[in-house]
């Protein structure tokens, strides 16, 4: 059995090993079931000095193998909060003007890369599968072949891949496409992504192609939390809050990608232009807080703490808070269960590369009384969810109108949306997508 090796940035930490708590640890871990597995990447510590004497942590659970390092403080700075979170996410999700390019963070991003690769390397087997993930390493398949690696390695880019007339603003786009070429498949999650990764390969002239592989859940656990978490107290607490009240929900990162301002302007169009729904529905929005270091994200959460509080000022009465807003993460099985509770789910990103709370508010429903996905056209997901309401995230009246009719359908049209919208997110799942990505790289033949 060959073995897979697994690179991120973050490695899942020791505590989540056991039971991944969430996101690509859970994605793979159908994966990782399959395989004798090498888990390589930064433990999401940050060391002190220049790193000169830096370790290798390895811990072993059930088949897999985590190996890690730490990073420095100015490799932290530079590889993840400057380049890969301040200019590469930026950029890929379609927001050139909020990057903050610097020569000198670019220069610790190749030296991290390279770093990555010069500790990997000695791991290797020739015949292992080396699956490299995401935006913050992209050069990493080059660095591994310049010391003489001759395994298999893909590259799979979770977030989107934007039109090359706008990836060239990045000064270094022609080399990191150039990079490209080292890996033997290239994994997007849409087909525009790959389009437009396919035609920045073909005006550079670069003989490499990207391939679609969209990711999913695992909706059978996810639906099994959704059953489980009902009797919480906590659920049992909102649902007697609610007196039968609808319930609108959003669950996403604090990301200025994720559309909440918009999406919040959206909930005060319609508020105003429903009247009706005053003191009627309730939308909590859970948001955790995530890259707090990095200015755009502490100006977002200023933007919305004073939307919330304006909406709240203006429509709110003594015993009724139109929005619920909370910026801390929840648990799973909670999550879960406040999605079966609630009527509608407004996932409204400017762009996501997939977008899998939209996967996971189809998956927690039950039949009998589904709620309505109110999805973005710019969510990679939206590609296959056409049975959603799909919304422009920058229209508040479209937004409006969408919770109108999510609240207004009828129980037989909303089954017969919610069945499709399940068929989809029960054929495309974590396990089918790592599945094709590794058989697109059993295929490759080795040197
Ligand atoms: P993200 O941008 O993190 O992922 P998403 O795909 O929605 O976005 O995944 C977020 C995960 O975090 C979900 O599993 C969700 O349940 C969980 N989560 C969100 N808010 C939470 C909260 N308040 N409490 C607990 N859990 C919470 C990136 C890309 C996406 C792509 C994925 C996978 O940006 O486009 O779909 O990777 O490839």
């Amino acid at each position: 059995m060959q073995r897979l090796v697994i690179v991120s940035n973050r490695v899942p930490a020791v505590r989540d090993r056991k039971q991944p708590a969430g996101g690509l640890a859970v994605a793979l871990r159908a994966a990782v079931q399959d395989h004798p597995c090498l888990w390589f990447g930064w433990s999401g510590q940050q060391i002190g000095g220049d790193g000169a004497d830096r370790t290798l942590s390895v811990d072993t659970v059930g088949n897999v193998t985590y190996a890690t390092i730490g990073l420095t403080h100015k490799e932290y700075n530079g590889f993840y909060q400057g380049y890969s979170n301040g200019i590469l996410w930026p950029l890929c999700h379609y927001r050139a003007g909020l990057m903050n390019y610097s020569r000198h963070d670019q220069q610790i991003y190749a030296s991290v890369n390279t770093l990555f690769a010069t500790r990997l390397a000695p791991m290797l087997k020739p015949d292992d599968m080396v699956w490299v993930h995401d935006y913050h390493l992209f050069p990493l398949g080059k660095a591994l072949r310049d010391l003489k690696v001759k395994a298999r390695i893909g590259f799979f880019l979770h977030i989107p891949f934007p039109p090359w007339s706008l990836m060239r603003s990045l000064p270094e786009a022609p080399a990191l496409m150039r990079d490209l070429r080292a890996y033997d498949v290239i994994g997007v999650q849409t087909e525009d992504d790959a389009r437009n990764m396919n035609e920045a390969f073909a005006v550079l002239g670069i003989p490499a192609k990207a391939r679609v592989f969209p990711i999913g859940i695992d909706p059978d656990s996810f639906a099994a939390c959704a059953r489980e978490g009902q009797s919480l107290p906590q659920v049992q607490r909102l649902r007697q809050d609610l007196r039968g009240l609808p319930l609108i929900i959003g669950v996403d990162r604090m990301d200025y990608s994720k559309g909440l301002p918009e999406r919040l302007r959206g909930y005060d169009t319609f508020l105003k232009r429903y009247p009706e729904y005053r003191g009627k529905v309730t939308y909590l929005q859970i948001t955790p807080v995530s890259r707090g270091s990095v200015p755009e994200y502490q100006s977002l959460r200023a933007e919305l703490d004073q939307i919330v509080g304006h909406i709240n000022g203006t429509y709110g009465a003594f015993d009724w808070t139109p929005v619920r807003y909370l910026t801390h993460p929840l648990p799973r099985e909670l999550l879960a269960a406040f999605f079966q509770l609630s009527s509608a789910a407004l996932v409204t990103p400017l762009r996501d590369g997939m977008n899998l709370v939209a996967k996971e508010y189809v998956a927690a429903q039950v039949p009998e009384n589904p709620g309505t996905l109110i999805l973005s056209r710019f969510a990679g997901a939206a590609a296959d969810m056409e049975d959603a309401l799909l919304v422009n995230p920058h229209d508040s009246d479209e937004i409006a109108a969408a919770l109108h009719k999510a609240l207004s359908l009828s129980g037989s049209e909303r089954r017969v949306r919610w069945e499709r919208l399940r068929a989809e997110v029960w054929r495309v799942t974590a396990a089918s997508w790592a599945r094709s990505f590794i058989a697109a790289m059993s295929e490759v033949r080795t040197a």
